[in-house]
């Protein structure tokens, strides 16, 4: 799909090249939110070098990590206006912007993250990928971030019942809120960057994320429970500034498009790696991990969550029918 894309903005492209002159260097700035030792640092740093060797130079990427450039809503808003060309981006915060990113932000839609990829390598991913690209943030690579579960520093989550009465910090989107909401707890939109402290001082009693994002930002110092729910496998994108990227020579747009499948391919075998190993770190730490025997509660607890949705969302239901329905 995005190619097509890229097929259309070529020709904007090409009037634009004459005027710029091929001469002059690209140098884009990229948003990543993580810290040195998480998966998608590597990754982007990866991106970037690989970029500048594919293009011989032509584009460069200087990748500012632990979110320094803003939060993750904002700089998808920076991304969009172009003030920031790029960055790595989990498709949560997306939804708000993006209607039909919101596809993968329905609680239990994917089976397991296999069947996240086989849904995002077909028809679904492709309409999810062109609605994002006509929203200006154009998905060209596609990183594993795993499955997310709840943690909290009361006790194991074993049923939606565990969850009542608690204040559950969610990423910035709707159907995080509900989802918390729909099990009787309090879902609690904020920036990544206050959970820590927030966890710390009660001002929520747990929060949600994938085992690498839990360990790396040390949210296991201060919720000693950790609960395999593994509610929601939301992939996450190497997204660019559509028009910046359209604005590329046909050779250009093929050398960064490579490079950013090149850094996926690495970030999903140091992504599985790490997720083990968080795993034995938060473990060693004192964290108690518990495995959910039954999650079918969970997943009936979610049907009110699908039933506002689509009621809200009728054009949606499509997409959630060919997802569902991918083998
Ligand atoms: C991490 C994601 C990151 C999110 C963060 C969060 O990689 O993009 O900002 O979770 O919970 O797993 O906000």
């Amino acid at each position: 799909m995005y190619q097509s894309i890229s097929k259309t903005l070529l020709g904007t492209a090409t009037a634009l090249a004459f005027v710029a002159s091929a001469a002059v260097a690209e140098d884009w700035r990229a948003w990543n939110i993580h810290n040195d030792g998480h998966p998608n640092t590597a990754a982007m740093d990866r991106f970037a070098e690989l970029v500048a060797e594919k293009t011989g130079g032509e584009v460069t990427v200087e990748v500012f990590h632990g979110g320094v450039l803003g939060t993750q809503p904002d700089a998808l808003e920076q991304v969009q206006l172009g003030a920031i060309d790029i960055g790595n981006f989990n498709l949560g915060p997306i939804g708000p912007i993006v209607k039909e990113a919101n596809l993968v932000s329905l609680p239990f839609i994917f089976r397991d993250v296999d069947h996240m990829f086989r849904v995002m390598d077909g028809p679904a991913g492709d309409q999810v990928a062109a609605a994002m690209g006509e929203a200006g943030l154009l998905p060209i690579g596609w990183f594993d971030a795993g499955a997310r579960s709840f943690y909290n520093n009361t006790g194991p989550i074993n049923s939606p019942d565990d969850v009542a009465g608690m204040k559950i910090r969610v990423m910035n989107n709707d159907l995080f809120t509900g989802m918390v909401n729909a099990m009787g707890g309090n879902g609690t939109p904020m920036a990544f960057s206050e959970v820590y402290q927030s966890l710390s001082t009660g001002v929520v009693d747990g929060a949600e994320n994938n085992l690498p994002s839990f360990q790396s930002v040390g949210h296991f110092e201060v919720a000693g429970y950790y609960s395999m729910s593994e509610h929601l496998i939301i992939p996450e994108c190497i997204c660019v500034n559509t028009a910046k990227f359209g604005a590329l020579s046909e050779d250009m747009q093929a050398a960064i498009v490579a490079a950013a499948e090149e850094a996926s391919v690495f970030q999903r075998e140091l992504w599985a790696e790490q997720t083990a190993a968080s795993r034995e770190a938060v473990e060693t730490a004192g964290v108690k991990i518990n495995e959910i025997a039954d999650k079918g509660p969970f997943q009936d607890a979610m049907a009110p969550v699908y039933a506002d949705y689509l009621a809200a969302n009728p054009s949606m239901a499509e997409l959630v029918e060919l997802a569902q329905s991918t083998e």
